[in-house]
């Protein structure tokens, strides 16, 4: 019997790319059972290429089920994924409620596998995008040369901060789009987006249309943002590495999906540029685009859409030892959320 497979959270932003990408991979699954919120209860949605009602989320939604992936809120996880747990599913959850358990795995399978498969609460996480987006190109890295610090700034799509992120940029985008006159006197893209949307609707804490935002996510004291400590914890916890020193400054940017990374990495082993190309170049899920002079480097227009992480940039840091230099980008909604998700669900599907 090949296993079912519940998606929960079918009709958000990652739910939609995760249907998508049901749709393409690998038919490992028998059942696939789509469930969300009692609002969309009855919806049609279409994956394998079969239309399926979506079923209101309650415990006995999860009867026969053998693995769920769950993309909701933190709240939603914390509440549904036990429950899930009780009625006999392994969840595969993309929520920040479990990722620092220490009895709940997080796991990127090209990084490390084995850590799905002791999972004492039923659960594994899935990290966070910005994390994801350049954690499996680090962890080839340090599995040859030995990651000791990182010092990484990210530039994140509207999209990470869901549908409703992506529905305010195109909302704003639209705004600016006929006033040349925009971008040119401190907060008149601010005013003229007040004026034309109303205060209050942006899940952005300022305007992102040309602009950037210093900011992603919640405020965790002494001036980081949960962002920022997502990808210090996270990193630690995915490479295996306790005290891994790690500074991130997160910021958004005015596009839809893909995030990118600017990487300053520290090794323990003595390392080149060229060893290290080579080694990202033989990596599983990595493509290497690095040709300056032929203007040839990893842009988030480039990367939307695509499944691998993207690395150019490469260089050896002038005056830090062992140090590179490095630019990524990632499909947030795909490697960095529902890909990674399905990758986790098929490796523990093999075992079942
Ligand atoms: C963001 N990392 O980009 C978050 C979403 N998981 O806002």
């Amino acid at each position: 019997r090949k296993p079912t497979l519940a998606v929960v959270g079918a009709t958000g932003a990652v739910g939609t790319v995760m249907l998508g990408i049901l749709s393409q991979r690998e038919n490992v699954w028998g059942e696939i059972r789509l469930i969300a919120s009692a609002r969309s209860a009855g919806k049609l949605l279409t994956v394998r290429g079969e239309q399926v009602a979506v079923q209101a989320i309650s415990p006995e939604a999860f009867d026969g089920v053998d693995i769920a992936m769950f993309d909701v809120p933190d709240e939603i996880s914390a509440e549904w994924a036990p429950i899930a747990v009780e009625r006999g599913a392994i969840v595969v959850d993309n929520s920040g409620a479990f990722r620092m358990d220490p009895d709940v795995p997080l796991v990127v399978p090209e990084v490390n596998p084995d850590a799905a498969r002791n999972r004492p609460r039923g659960i594994i996480s899935n990290p966070n995008c910005t994390t994801l987006t350049m954690i499996v190109a680090l962890g080839e890295l340090h599995r040859k040369w030995r990651l000791t610090e990182l010092v990484v700034a990210s530039y994140q799509a509207a999209s990470g901060a869901g549908q409703p992120g992506i529905d305010r940029l195109h909302d704003e985008l639209e705004v600016v789009a006929n006033d040349r006159s925009l971008g040119n006197v401190a907060g008149d893209v601010r005013r003229a987006l007040a004026e034309k949307l109303g205060e209050g609707e942006s899940p952005f804490p300022a305007p992102l249309a040309l602009n950037v935002v210093p900011w992603a996510g919640s405020a965790k004291g002494e001036g980081w943002s949960s962002e920022e400590l997502k990808v210090r914890n996270e990193s630690r916890k995915i490479l295996g590495i306790a005290d891994l020193k790690v500074s991130a400054t997160c910021v958004r940017v005015p596009v839809v999906t893909t995030h990118s990374l600017a990487v300053h990495a520290t090794f323990a082993e003595e390392i080149t540029v060229a060893e290290a190309r080579q080694a990202l170049v033989e990596a599983p899920s990595v493509v290497v685009v690095d040709d300056p002079d032929g203007k040839e480097f990893p842009t988030p227009a480039d990367t939307v859409g695509a499944d691998p992480t993207f690395v150019g940039r490469l260089r050896q840091a002038l005056d830090f030892p062992n140090t590179l230099d490095l630019f990524v980008t990632g499909d947030n909604l795909r490697k960095g959320a529902a890909l990674n998700t399905a990758q986790i669900a098929e490796l523990i599907a093999r075992d079942l």
